[in-house]
């Protein structure tokens, strides 16, 4: 390696807990501190794979279920080529859902098994680090209303939830779990010591594969 690598930090957690506030801060503390970081985001809606996820997303499209489910796939995968290139270049990427989000969401789905839904994932760049927002369904309802997108109601989410704690059971992927019902400083200061801790351990070891 010709310079030390970046580290690939995840953030996941169910809707409201925060995950997009609390990337845009970390991205902002690590560049403060002289590491080059940036923030990338799952869907990426900008890409053609990513504009047919929207659409559906927003419920001007129907598809099914296990074709979205690889299409969100593939939207990772389309992004693999330059995360690997920006790790590569010593750049932190902190990202906003990853394959944990894949599998959460469609298992949370009547008829899909965790197994089939992490099979497009495997191989995958492996995440140094997933941080876990949590937040209790109580509290994520306090702070406002769902949106109109797909998923976006309380009962499909703590399916997704429960899913989540199914995949956190996996010691090959390095948890961290956040208490997101903290105050925005305190998540952040949290996040930010996980991640230091990641970026210094990840500089001189390989990009992993994930749940190969
Ligand atoms: N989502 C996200 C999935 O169903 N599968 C995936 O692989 C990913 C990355 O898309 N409700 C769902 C979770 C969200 C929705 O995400 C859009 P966001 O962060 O609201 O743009």
């Amino acid at each position: 390696m010709a310079c030390k690598r970046g580290a690939l930090i995840v953030l996941e957690g169910v809707d409201k807990a925060g995950k997009t506030t609390q990337c845009k801060k970390l991205v902002q503390a690590l560049e403060m501190s002289g590491r080059p970081a940036e923030m990338m985001r799952f869907p990426d809606r900008t890409t053609t794979i990513g504009q047919l996820i929207s659409a559906y997303l927003e419920k001007k499209s129907n598809l099914e279920d296990h074709t979205v489910h690889l299409l969100f796939s593939a939207n990772r995968w389309e992004l693999v080529p330059l995360m690997k290139k920006k790790l590569e270049q010593g750049i932190t990427l902190v990202v906003d859902r990853y394959a944990f989000s894949g599998v959460a969401f469609t298992s949370a789905k009547p008829g899909f098994h965790l197994d089939w839904c992490k099979n497009p994932e495997v191989g995958l760049p492996k995440p140094d680090l997933v941080m876990f927002l949590q937040l209790n369904p109580l509290e994520a309802a306090k702070r406002g209303q769902f949106g109109e997108e797909r998923y976006e109601n309380s009962d499909f989410q703590k399916r997704v939830q429960t899913r989540f704690e199914e995949l956190r059971k996996d010691t090959t992927v390095n948890w961290k779990v956040i208490d997101a019902s903290q105050s925005v400083e305190d998540v952040h200061m949290n996040i930010q010591d996980h991640s230091l801790n990641a970026i210094n351990k990840a500089q001189d070891t390989n990009v992993g594969v994930l749940w190969q």
